[in-house]
């Protein structure tokens, strides 16, 4: 009896040895977080930093990255190709060529706007469908009464349902991936690692920079989004499911209102 058992062990310690050893438990996020990705190793995060005015082909390099789990895109591909669409000084590029560089590349992407919708709702069933999301935030370009454009586009990568943090206080959060975020130059993915459970250990949170809900929604006025799908079938099908567009202002009819603002997109179940 002994002697089996201690064969068993041996046995058992070799497959720990030989086996578990090569898999390592996989880092994950607090249970309140819905993400993209489940896996909060840096390995799995393989996003970086962007330059003066790159957020828009940065967040793009980012966004692919993460969908694919691997580096595959780098912004300076998508600097190139925008060529004299990339103006720098002027503030960057025109936020709708996001969708058009992914598109080019196979993916399935629209620009997009829910200034008329549950913004939250359709944001949070992307992330929930594993899609990274470009938004655009702080006061965009505001030309009379006209709203256009965010400034600073960014990556949604998840988002907490409302839970307790030591002191007691109930928080809601929005995770980004921000590619100048605290600094331009300052990337970092543990940026936004803090000890919310109190235990004196920082729990991992996605991206690099957390939003409370409410600040996000003040930031991120211009309503606009541009969904990541992995192809564009994939896109069609949840839009077609979930989504239907507005038609356009009157003035500049629907494929001005597409270019300026993004499609007029709705939740199709508040129609
Ligand atoms: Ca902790």
């Amino acid at each position: 009896m002994n002697v089996q058992r201690s064969t068993f062990n041996v046995e058992g310690y070799l497959f720990d040895f030989c086996i578990r050893g090569h898999e390592k438990p996989m880092s994950s996020f607090p249970p309140y977080i819905r993400c993209i990705v489940a896996n909060a190793d840096p390995v799995a995060w393989p996003v970086s930093g962007q330059g003066f005015n790159e957020c828009s082909f940065t967040s793009l390099a980012n966004a692919l990255n993460l969908l694919h789990g691997e580096p595959r895109f780098t912004k300076d591909e998508f600097i190139r190709e925008a060529g004299l669409l990339f103006q720098p000084k002027f503030g960057g590029t025109l936020p709708p060529l996001k969708a058009l560089q992914l598109r080019r590349r196979g993916y399935g992407a629209h620009f997009g706007n829910l200034s008329h919708t549950d913004g939250e709702r359709v944001l949070r069933d992307l992330i929930d469908r594993g899609v990274p999301v470009i938004v655009d935030l702080y006061p965009a370009i505001q030309i009379g009464r006209l709203r256009l454009w965010g400034q600073h586009a960014t990556v949604l990568v998840g988002y907490s349902l409302p839970y307790r943090d030591a002191s007691g206080a109930l928080r809601e959060e929005y995770y980004l991936v921000d590619a100048q975020w605290p600094d331009l130059g300052y990337f970092d993915l543990t940026t936004n690692d803090v000890d919310r459970d109190g235990d004196g250990i920082p729990e991992r949170y996605p991206g690099n920079r957390t939003l409370e809900r409410n600040e996000f929604m003040r930031l991120w006025s211009s309503r606009n989004y541009c969904p990541v799908f992995r192809t564009p079938a994939e896109h069609d099908a949840w839009y077609r499911e979930t989504m239907r567009c507005a038609s356009g202002l009157p003035v500049i009819g629907w494929v001005g209102q597409r270019l300026l603002f993004g499609s007029d997109d709705r939740v199709k179940e508040e129609a």
